[in-house]
Protein backbone atom coordinates (compact mmCIF):
# COMPACT_ATOMS: atom_id res chain seq x y z
CA UNK A 1 0.00 0.00 0.00
CA UNK A 2 0.91 3.72 -0.51
CA UNK A 3 0.61 6.14 2.71
CA UNK A 4 1.59 9.40 1.39
CA UNK A 5 2.73 11.73 4.34
CA UNK A 6 2.16 15.63 4.38
CA UNK A 7 4.40 17.46 6.35
CA UNK A 8 2.16 20.88 6.27
CA UNK A 9 5.40 23.62 6.51
CA UNK A 10 7.40 23.67 3.76
CA UNK A 11 11.05 22.45 5.49
CA UNK A 12 12.18 20.06 3.57
CA UNK A 13 14.80 18.38 6.00
CA UNK A 14 11.76 18.10 8.67
CA UNK A 15 9.93 16.19 5.71
CA UNK A 16 12.99 13.92 4.98
CA UNK A 17 12.43 13.26 9.26
CA UNK A 18 9.54 12.51 9.14
CA UNK A 19 10.10 10.28 6.48
CA UNK A 20 12.96 8.45 7.88
CA UNK A 21 10.93 7.95 11.03
CA UNK A 22 7.35 6.46 9.07
CA UNK A 23 10.01 4.16 7.14
CA UNK A 24 11.18 2.59 10.60
CA UNK A 25 7.70 1.30 11.76
CA UNK A 26 6.40 0.68 8.03
CA UNK A 27 5.26 -2.75 7.11
CA UNK A 28 7.41 -4.45 4.22
CA UNK A 29 4.63 -4.60 1.45
CA UNK A 30 3.77 -0.43 2.36
CA UNK A 31 5.45 2.47 0.29
CA UNK A 32 5.52 5.51 2.42
CA UNK A 33 5.53 8.85 0.44
CA UNK A 34 6.61 12.18 1.99
CA UNK A 35 5.83 15.51 0.62
CA UNK A 36 5.72 19.32 1.94
CA UNK A 37 3.75 21.95 0.19
CA UNK A 38 6.05 24.62 -1.95
CA UNK A 39 4.45 27.48 -0.51
CA UNK A 40 4.18 28.38 3.26
CA UNK A 41 5.41 29.08 6.33
CA UNK A 42 8.88 26.87 7.43
CA UNK A 43 7.55 25.77 10.13
CA UNK A 44 3.67 26.12 12.33
CA UNK A 45 3.46 27.68 15.61
CA UNK A 46 -0.03 29.61 15.37
CA UNK A 47 -3.34 29.61 14.01
CA UNK A 48 -2.03 32.23 11.16
CA UNK A 49 0.89 29.76 10.52
CA UNK A 50 -1.95 27.14 10.20
CA UNK A 51 -4.59 28.69 7.97
CA UNK A 52 -2.14 29.24 5.47
CA UNK A 53 -0.12 26.12 5.69
CA UNK A 54 -3.80 24.63 5.08
CA UNK A 55 -4.21 25.13 1.47
CA UNK A 56 -0.70 23.14 0.66
CA UNK A 57 -1.98 19.95 2.41
CA UNK A 58 -5.18 20.00 0.42
CA UNK A 59 -2.91 20.88 -2.83
CA UNK A 60 -0.99 17.52 -1.75
CA UNK A 61 -4.05 15.86 -1.37
CA UNK A 62 -5.46 16.37 -4.35
CA UNK A 63 -2.13 15.13 -6.20
CA UNK A 64 -2.11 11.83 -4.13
CA UNK A 65 -5.28 11.35 -5.40
CA UNK A 66 -3.89 11.26 -8.91
CA UNK A 67 -1.07 9.02 -7.63
CA UNK A 68 -3.59 6.73 -6.23
CA UNK A 69 -2.44 7.05 -2.42
CA UNK A 70 -4.17 4.35 -0.35
CA UNK A 71 -3.84 6.77 2.99
CA UNK A 72 -2.76 10.16 3.87
CA UNK A 73 -1.29 11.39 7.02
CA UNK A 74 -1.27 14.60 7.54
CA UNK A 75 2.35 15.11 9.76
CA UNK A 76 1.81 18.48 12.10
CA UNK A 77 0.42 18.58 15.67
CA UNK A 78 -2.29 21.23 14.80
CA UNK A 79 -3.51 18.64 12.21
CA UNK A 80 -4.27 21.35 10.19
CA UNK A 81 -6.39 20.96 7.09
CA UNK A 82 -7.67 17.62 8.63
CA UNK A 83 -11.36 17.27 8.19
CA UNK A 84 -10.80 19.24 4.75
CA UNK A 85 -8.44 16.74 3.52
CA UNK A 86 -11.20 14.21 4.39
CA UNK A 87 -13.67 15.70 2.43
CA UNK A 88 -11.39 15.05 -0.55
CA UNK A 89 -10.93 11.36 -0.60
CA UNK A 90 -12.58 8.26 0.27
CA UNK A 91 -8.70 7.03 1.36
CA UNK A 92 -8.06 7.38 5.24
CA UNK A 93 -6.19 10.69 6.66
CA UNK A 94 -5.28 10.79 9.77
CA UNK A 95 -3.45 13.57 11.62
CA UNK A 96 -0.79 12.97 13.82
CA UNK A 97 -2.57 14.88 16.57
CA UNK A 98 -5.55 12.74 16.63
CA UNK A 99 -3.49 9.53 16.28
CA UNK A 100 -1.72 10.06 18.96
CA UNK A 101 -4.36 10.98 21.51
CA UNK A 102 -5.80 6.91 20.30
CA UNK A 103 -2.84 5.05 21.48
CA UNK A 104 -2.45 6.56 24.28
CA UNK A 105 -5.40 5.96 25.97
CA UNK A 106 -5.34 2.27 24.56
CA UNK A 107 -2.39 1.92 26.88
CA UNK A 108 -3.51 4.35 30.04
CA UNK A 109 -5.92 6.12 31.18
CA UNK A 110 -4.48 9.70 31.51
CA UNK A 111 -1.84 11.18 29.57
CA UNK A 112 0.08 14.90 29.57
CA UNK A 113 1.42 16.71 25.78
CA UNK A 114 5.08 17.61 25.87
CA UNK A 115 5.06 20.65 22.79
CA UNK A 116 7.19 22.74 21.56
CA UNK A 117 5.94 26.75 22.19
CA UNK A 118 3.19 27.95 24.71
CA UNK A 119 1.38 29.02 21.92
CA UNK A 120 1.07 26.02 19.94
CA UNK A 121 -0.52 24.36 23.37
CA UNK A 122 -3.93 26.05 23.04
CA UNK A 123 -4.01 24.25 19.52
CA UNK A 124 -3.88 20.83 21.35
CA UNK A 125 -6.07 22.17 23.87
CA UNK A 126 -8.57 22.88 20.99
CA UNK A 127 -8.04 19.56 19.26
CA UNK A 128 -8.07 17.52 22.69
CA UNK A 129 -12.38 19.11 22.73
CA UNK A 130 -13.08 18.50 18.84
CA UNK A 131 -11.42 15.57 19.39
CA UNK A 132 -13.26 13.97 22.90
CA UNK A 133 -10.04 13.42 24.22
CA UNK A 134 -10.12 16.31 27.20
CA UNK A 135 -10.57 14.17 30.09
CA UNK A 136 -7.73 11.99 29.27
CA UNK A 137 -5.12 15.09 28.92
CA UNK A 138 -4.20 15.84 32.02
CA UNK A 139 -1.75 18.69 30.70
CA UNK A 140 -0.14 19.87 27.74
CA UNK A 141 3.64 21.50 28.93
CA UNK A 142 5.54 23.82 26.05
CA UNK A 143 9.34 22.64 26.14
CA UNK A 144 9.94 26.59 25.13
CA UNK A 145 11.85 24.88 21.89
CA UNK A 146 10.71 26.52 18.10
CA UNK A 147 10.24 24.02 16.03
CA UNK A 148 12.75 24.22 13.23
CA UNK A 149 15.12 24.21 16.72
CA UNK A 150 14.00 20.21 16.55
CA UNK A 151 14.90 19.77 13.26
CA UNK A 152 18.31 18.49 14.38
CA UNK A 153 17.70 18.13 17.82
CA UNK A 154 20.92 18.74 20.07
CA UNK A 155 21.94 17.31 23.50
CA UNK A 156 20.59 20.73 25.27
CA UNK A 157 17.18 20.13 23.56
CA UNK A 158 16.88 16.78 24.41
CA UNK A 159 17.48 17.48 27.90
CA UNK A 160 15.13 20.37 28.55
CA UNK A 161 12.23 17.95 26.51
CA UNK A 162 13.40 15.47 28.76
CA UNK A 163 13.01 17.24 31.92
CA UNK A 164 9.69 18.32 30.65
CA UNK A 165 8.62 14.59 30.38
CA UNK A 166 9.74 13.71 33.76
CA UNK A 167 7.89 16.65 35.38
CA UNK A 168 4.99 15.08 33.89
CA UNK A 169 5.24 11.45 34.94
CA UNK A 170 6.12 12.89 38.56
CA UNK A 171 3.27 15.75 38.37
CA UNK A 172 0.40 14.95 36.14
CA UNK A 173 -0.63 11.35 37.65
CA UNK A 174 -0.30 10.29 33.97
CA UNK A 175 0.31 6.52 32.17
CA UNK A 176 1.82 7.67 29.15
CA UNK A 177 3.70 11.51 26.99
CA UNK A 178 2.29 12.46 23.86
CA UNK A 179 4.91 14.14 22.30
CA UNK A 180 3.47 17.76 20.78
CA UNK A 181 5.73 17.99 17.27
CA UNK A 182 6.49 15.95 13.99
CA UNK A 183 10.20 17.04 14.49
CA UNK A 184 10.01 15.03 17.93
CA UNK A 185 9.45 11.44 16.07
CA UNK A 186 13.57 10.35 16.03
CA UNK A 187 13.89 11.06 20.28
CA UNK A 188 10.57 8.89 21.02
CA UNK A 189 12.44 5.78 21.64
CA UNK A 190 15.51 7.21 23.72
CA UNK A 191 12.93 9.71 25.67
CA UNK A 192 10.83 6.55 26.44
CA UNK A 193 13.97 4.43 27.29
CA UNK A 194 14.98 6.94 29.84
CA UNK A 195 11.69 7.87 31.24
CA UNK A 196 10.76 4.17 31.75
CA UNK A 197 6.96 5.32 30.76
CA UNK A 198 4.82 4.89 27.47
CA UNK A 199 5.78 7.82 25.03
CA UNK A 200 3.95 8.43 22.05
CA UNK A 201 5.39 9.86 18.68
CA UNK A 202 2.27 10.94 16.39
CA UNK A 203 4.06 10.75 13.16
CA UNK A 204 4.69 6.58 13.95
CA UNK A 205 1.27 6.41 15.67
CA UNK A 206 -0.60 7.66 12.28
CA UNK A 207 1.57 5.02 9.76
CA UNK A 208 0.59 2.22 11.99
CA UNK A 209 -3.11 3.38 12.42
CA UNK A 210 -3.41 3.97 8.66
CA UNK A 211 -1.76 0.59 7.37
CA UNK A 212 -4.25 -0.84 9.95
CA UNK A 213 -7.14 1.03 7.85
CA UNK A 214 -6.42 -0.03 4.63
CA UNK A 215 -5.48 -3.36 5.73
CA UNK A 216 -9.20 -3.49 6.82
CA UNK A 217 -10.42 -1.88 3.71
CA UNK A 218 -12.04 0.73 5.74
CA UNK A 219 -11.62 4.37 4.05
CA UNK A 220 -13.14 7.70 4.50
CA UNK A 221 -16.76 7.91 4.70
CA UNK A 222 -18.59 9.42 1.89
CA UNK A 223 -21.82 9.44 3.93
CA UNK A 224 -22.50 12.31 6.27
CA UNK A 225 -19.59 15.54 7.04
CA UNK A 226 -16.68 14.00 5.29
CA UNK A 227 -18.77 13.82 1.77
CA UNK A 228 -17.04 15.11 -1.21
CA UNK A 229 -17.43 18.95 -1.43
CA UNK A 230 -20.15 20.24 -3.51
CA UNK A 231 -19.34 21.21 -7.30
CA UNK A 232 -18.49 24.72 -7.75
CA UNK A 233 -16.22 27.46 -9.10
CA UNK A 234 -13.47 28.79 -7.39
CA UNK A 235 -12.09 31.78 -8.62
CA UNK A 236 -8.61 33.73 -8.66
CA UNK A 237 -5.75 31.76 -6.87
CA UNK A 238 -8.27 29.25 -6.46
CA UNK A 239 -9.62 28.49 -10.06
CA UNK A 240 -7.65 25.23 -10.28
CA UNK A 241 -9.78 23.89 -7.44
CA UNK A 242 -12.99 24.46 -8.84
CA UNK A 243 -14.90 21.10 -9.41
C1 LIG B 1 4.52 20.34 14.02
N1 LIG B 1 4.48 22.63 13.99
O1 LIG B 1 4.37 19.16 14.36
C2 LIG B 1 3.99 21.50 14.78
C3 LIG B 1 4.44 21.46 16.19
C4 LIG B 1 3.85 22.53 17.03
O2 LIG B 1 5.61 22.89 12.00
N2 LIG B 1 5.13 20.82 12.92
C5 LIG B 1 5.12 22.19 12.89
O3 LIG B 1 4.62 23.30 17.55
O4 LIG B 1 2.63 22.59 17.15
Amino acid sequence: MKIQIINPNTSSAMTDKILSSADNVAAKNTIILASNPAGGPVSIEGHFDEAISTVGVLEEVQAGEKAGVDAYVIACFGDPGLFAARELTNAPVIGIAEAAFHLATLISSQFSIVTTLERTCFIAEHLLVTYGFEKQCRRVRAAQIPVLDLVEIDNIAYEIILSECRSAKENDKIGSIVLGCGAMSDITDKLQNDLQIPVIDGVTAAVKLAESLVSLGLGTSKHGEFAYPEQKQFKGNFTDLSR
